[in-house]
């Protein structure tokens, strides 16, 4: 299906950029996107994020800034942050941070010195560049130690956290990551901090919708310091959020701006509003639970295809696919189903042999297609495609990904998008 041009300001002053972005927007409507780390955000999100809020400097929090002609953006940021203190249940929210890695560093930098030791999961085993990696600025300016997941269950062995923390002593601990397809046990996490005398960071980035539509437990009551992006399972723009109890809020306002940034970027702050006031409704809940119900029928219709999942299938949004019993690389598999329009990303698996630019596994989620209406019933089909996919990957079938494209889009047309234009 043809979407219809959209943007007709910018297709004006500039045709070459409007062309792009109208590309974009029929590839994202064609496509089955099943980055577990996308999704798709509402016209209204869309809208506030384009706006002239852009055009202002603030510099500064609400009622304390730098730059006059605040009435509206402080009313704006307020609201923002109001919003994310009820829905989250927390006593101090910031929505200033750039994005996740930003908001991250700015948590070392309200708690820790360069130098000091700070504890993660290592980024193959599923953690974050930000918790402490080497390549990263958290892993050279500070003394990064990591934790991992068992070989044989693909889940986090508490004992070994334990004895790293007690051993380790690190200022910083850091739960969550990228690559995690099982409930994180916050207060497993918060009990290890205080034995060993850290600050306990939860980075819910991956499941901060399912955590405010009650289909994730809350690291509420048991994190120092919620650390979340704002554009994935949460359905908002391209952002972040920094959230604690109040005896933390000044180093953490402190450490964003000035420690770290500039001025807030006011039209990402509305847009973050807008989607914090979506989350709130009764319908996000039964977004946030079709997530997962969807993760795990998907997870079931691929175990019955003989594929290996990371941890035996999944509790939340995301499925971590082993592919070497499959004898198809990760990234020649992600280039395949990309070409068949299913659009993963190639993902290193726990205990990896291969590099983390040639992996073995896959990545996929179901926050994107769940935003377009797909359901537990159409399961069976993706893992179907994916399984052909998989297969026309390893024989060189390319007649066969250009079958699975067009079936994959054929549905797709029946699921408009959010955020896309329409007749
Ligand atoms: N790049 C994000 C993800 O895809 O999970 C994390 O930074």
């Amino acid at each position: 299906m043809t979407l219809p041009l959209s943007h007709p300001a910018l297709s004006v002053t500039d045709p070459e950029l409007a062309a792009l972005v109208g590309a974009e927007e029929q590839l994202q409507a064609d496509t089955l996107r099943l980055i577990p780390s996308e999704n798709y955000v509402s016209q209204a999100v869309l809208e506030a994020s384009g706006t002239v809020l852009q055009n202002k400097y603030s510099e500064g929090y609400a009622g304390r800034r730098y730059y006059e002609g605040q009435q509206n953006i402080d009313q704006v940021e307020r609201l923002a942050t109001d919003r994310a203190k009820a829905l989250f249940g927390v006593d101090h929210a910031n929505v200033q941070p750039y994005s996740g890695s930003p908001a991250n560093l700015a948590v070392y930098l309200a708690f820790a010195e360069p130098g000091d030791t700070v504890m993660g999961m290592a980024l193959p085993m599923g953690g974050h560049l930000t918790h402490g990696w080497g390549v990263s600025a958290t892993g050279k300016w500070f003394r990064g130690v990591q934790y991992g997941v068992r070989h044989d269950t693909g889940l986090i062995d508490f004992d070994e956290v334990r004895d790293l923390a007690l051993k380790e002593r690190p200022k910083l601990i850091f739960c969550g990551g990228t690559a995690l397809p099982r409930t994180i046990d916050f207060a497993a996490f918060a009990e290890i901090a205080r034995e060993s005398g850290a600050v306990l960071v939860a980075d819910v980035a991956h499941i901060a919708g399912l955590i405010a539509g009650g289909a994730h437990p809350s690291p509420v009551p048991h994190a120092d310091v919620v650390s979340t992006t704002t554009h994935k399972t949460l359905r908002g723009p391209r952002g972040a959020m920094l959230m604690s109890r109040e005896e933390h809020a000044k180093a953490i306002d402190k450490a964003v701006f000035p420690g770290l940034q500039g001025g807030p970027h006011n039209q990402t702050t509305a847009a973050i509003a807008v989607a914090l006031h979506e989350a709130a409704q009764p319908s996000f809940r039964d977004y946030a639970h079709a997530v997962v119900d969807n993760a795990k029928a998907l997870a079931e219709a691929l175990l019955a295809r003989g594929f290996d999942l990371v941890s035996g299938g999944t509790d939340n949004h995301l499925i971590l696919m082993d592919l070497t019993p499959k004898d198809v690389p990760g990234k020649v598999a992600a280039k395949a189903l990309d070409r068949a329009g299913i659009v993963v990303n190639y993902n290193t698996v726990p205990y990896d042999p291969r590099k983390p630019f040639d992996p073995s596994g896959v990545r996929i989620g179901t926050p994107s297609l769940t935003s377009r209406g797909l359901a537990t019933e159409h399961m069976p089909a993706v893992a179907g495609w994916i399984d052909r996919g998989v297969t026309a990957a390893r024989t060189g079938d390319e007649d066969e990904l250009a079958a699975i494209r067009a079936e994959v889009a054929d549905l797709m047309a029946a699921f408009p998008a959010p955020g896309l234009p329409t007749d």
